[in-house]
């Protein structure tokens, strides 16, 4: 694989700041993207085009999120035959679970791999996207390997915090 290896498509600017997870971990991951925004409702020409000229320049996964009428995964997911991995954002007055229902509730044939809703979400959108590239790259997979190490050891490290502050006589 070579280029922008993975593609981000939000509805709009007021989306980034809940995007920014993805993007970060998609930066520790080693993995090139583009973020671009692209409305569903609003722009749905260029949605198509930013689609088509993504996959022309090497795209492998679309990551894609919206809050209001969040129907911007299932749209990209309409013109790709490559993975789209859509981000419920909680910008609507329903805080994110209208987006859900709408980006998971995708008809049979077009598929959207839904992740959680907000940065959490995100985050995670990113990591998948690096779980499927890892497939392919040893240098994606080893930092993936890296990654639930440190997972696994902030766990610890949480648990030692815990137990100084519930039992700081016993510490040390
Ligand atoms: C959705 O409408 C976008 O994803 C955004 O979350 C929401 C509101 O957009 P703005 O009015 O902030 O541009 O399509």
């Amino acid at each position: 694989m070579s280029g922008r290896w993975v593609c981000v498509l939000i509805g709009s600017d007021s989306d980034a700041p809940a995007m920014a997870d993805a993007c970060a971990t998609l930066d520790e991951a080693g993995i090139a993207y583009d973020m671009k925004v692209a409305s569903a409702h609003r722009s749905p020409e260029r949605t198509k085009q930013l689609v088509t000229e993504a996959e022309r320049d090497g795209a492998a996964i679309f990551i894609a999120g919206a809050s209001m009428a969040a129907h911007l995964p299932g749209v990209v997911a309409s013109f790709t035959t490559k993975p789209v991995i859509g981000v419920p954002l909680p910008g609507s007055p329903l805080q994110g679970l209208d987006a859900l229902l709408a980006v998971v509730q995708m008809p049979p044939g077009v598929p959207v791999a839904t992740v959680a809703i907000g940065r959490g979400g995100a985050e995670n959108a990113a990591i998948l996207a690096a779980q499927i590239i890892g497939l392919r790259s040893r240098a994606v997979r080893t930092r993936l390997e890296r990654f639930k190490v440190e997972l696994a050891e902030s766990v610890e490290g949480k648990n030692i915090r815990l137990q100084r502050k519930i039992a700081p006589e016993h510490d040390g």
